[in-house]
């Protein structure tokens, strides 16, 4: 069973028509052409962004370069730039509802989760503007006191930050307030599925006081913008999110020029559980993982581990609470689980479930599309008797699907955790101290939880192992991450030869 929640119409909705940020001033794209976004919770029209090109793409690389040369921002103090990202995170905080509906009904996000994103995004804002005033070096005494080795920080350049659909204004402000506190210069590029939040973000940019240049944000495609983006030899470093295809892609243009990269991938995560581990609180965070953002998330708790004596009770158990889980209309502030980002990533993600089940699979939950009157949906699905080499067992299906595997010895545990190709994050669970240190260390993943899981904060460092990525977000070192660092290495006095 699964609760429903029909979608009620958006009456009286008026469609929102976005321009492109450029060198401080909104403008269309060069070809004039427009992509429509319809909602994936309500199937209609919601926003209409530029479809950017080529172009368009260069016409901000220009305009990232010259602002950054003219040092208006980069030679700024760390604490002038810092108070003007402290404003902008105020600004983003007062228009948070506007910025969340946008996020809401552009992705299908339940509301009140896109709520609390907007909460997380504006703490990152803040954390960032802090980090940006301590942005310093080093020095050392290489030889004794006739000389001083100093190691500055420098802003690597232009950023090229190009972002996916899922979390749409979250994964922005965990690389654009880094940049910035930098003293980078920038050209954004969004989801030409969830482009709003990203641009009304320009506005309050523009408002809070970032010169013109600074910020650019040129919406459109992968292929018209985004590839442009990576090659372009006048950008420095492109930061990117999204798929490990195009994550791959991204590093193979770069290295034309050897731009610097950091790339935040997909994720296959594992949450390893033992025996004697509080099943309450495990099976609830074996829901809220698998189902978080319809389990359209790279930190998606997607594979459980389950030791092999526990395994019956905790499939009964998980199916049982995912039946009570509200799936449905993303404007409603009780749903849990809302719509499937577009009709053809539903078919991709039914075709995992079938085709698990083809190879053998158990579907104990869930597994069918929802006919909710508008929108596509899909009920929370969980697969047992899932083998470690089925392809739902080893790639990133990124929806609503939970693959149940089984384990008997801690060795076999860690073993299947890491025969995938992703390592971004995991959970393991058990009240033996021992137990969750041996596996913490043991599994390689950027992020282990232990009793715990997808939990947060600005302060974290976010990051995957092997095909997850590359490079680190968020943490103390995250502005470091957006610089270079020059020695100056200095005599005082006559050098002896
Ligand atoms: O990602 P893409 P998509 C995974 C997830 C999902 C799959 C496809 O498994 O099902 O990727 O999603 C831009 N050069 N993740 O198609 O294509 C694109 O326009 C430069 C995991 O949305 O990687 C968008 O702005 N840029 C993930 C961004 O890259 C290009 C989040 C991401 O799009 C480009 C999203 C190109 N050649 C999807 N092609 C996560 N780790 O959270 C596309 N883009």
């Amino acid at each position: 069973m699964t609760v429903l929640v029909r979608p009620q119409a958006l009456e009286n909705f008026k469609v929102r028509e976005f321009q492109m940020l450029i060198d401080g001033k909104w403008t269309d794209g060069a070809e004039g052409g427009v992509i429509e976004r319809r909602s994936p919770g309500h199937g209609v029209a919601v926003s209409r962004y530029q479809a950017g090109t080529k172009a368009d793409a260069e016409r901000a690389i220009t305009a990232a370069r010259r602002a950054f040369d003219d040092g208006h921002w980069s030679r700024m103090t760390g604490a002038e730039r810092s108070n003007i990202i402290l404003k902008a995170a105020d600004l983003i905080a007062a228009r948070s509802g506007e910025l969340a509906y946008l996020d809401c009904i552009e992705s299908g996000k339940p509301i009140s989760q896109a709520k609390a994103e907007l909460g997380g995004a504006v703490d990152i804002w803040r954390y960032a503007a802090a980090l940006g005033r301590d942005l310093h070096g080093e020095s050392y005494n290489t030889l004794g006191d006739t000389t001083l080795g100093v190691v500055l920080r420098e802003a690597i350049g232009v950023v090229s930050i190009i972002t996916p659909w899922n979390f749409p204004f979250l994964i922005v402000s965990q690389k654009l307030p880094f940049a910035l506190a930098a003293g980078c210069t920038t050209v954004v590029k969004p989801s030409e599925l969830t482009s709003g939040s990203t641009l009304v973000l320009g506005e309050i940019l523009l408002e809070a006081g970032v010169p013109a240049g600074v910020v650019n944000i040129v919406t459109g495609t992968g292929a018209e913008v985004g590839a442009p983006m990576t090659v372009h030899p006048d950008v420095d470093m492109v930061s990117f999110t999204g798929s490990t295809l195009v994550g791959k892609l991204t590093m193979a243009n770069a290295a034309q020029t050897l731009k610097k990269v950091s790339l935040e991938l997909g994720g296959k995560n594992p949450q390893i559980v033992f025996p004697d581990a509080n099943l309450d609180d495990f099976i609830d965070a074996a829901v809220f993982g698998a189902y978080f953002n319809a389990g359209e998330c790279c930190n998606a708790g997607s594979r459980l581990i389950v030791h092999r004596d526990i395994a019956d009770e905790v499939v009964k158990r998980v199916a049982a609470l995912a039946g009570e889980v509200r799936v449905g209309d993303p404007l409603d502030p009780q749903t849990k689980v809302g719509a499937i980002i577009s009709p053809e990533h539903l078919a991709k993600i039914s075709t995992y479930v079938s085709n698990a089940a083809t190879a053998g699979a158990h579907v104990s939950h869930g597994g069918e599309t929802l006919d909710l009157g508008m929108g596509q949906f899909l009920s929370p699905t969980i697969l047992s008797a899932v083998q470690p080499d089925m392809a739902v067992a080893r790639e990133e299906v990124f929806g609503p699907v939970l693959s149940v595997l089984t384990f008997e010895t801690l060795d076999d545990a860690v073993s299947i955790a890491n025969s995938i190709d992703y390592g971004l994050s995991a959970g393991v669970w058990s009240r033996d101290f021992d137990t969750c240190l041996t596996v913490g260390r043991r599994v390689r993943a950027g992020t282990i939880w232990m009793n715990t899981f997808m939990d947060g904060a600005s302060e974290l460092p976010f990051g995957g192992y092997k095909q997850s990525g590359l490079g680190r977000e968020l943490g103390r070192h995250a502005v470091e991450d957006y610089t270079e660092t020059k020695t100056l290495n200095m005599h005082m006095g006559r050098r002896k030869v």
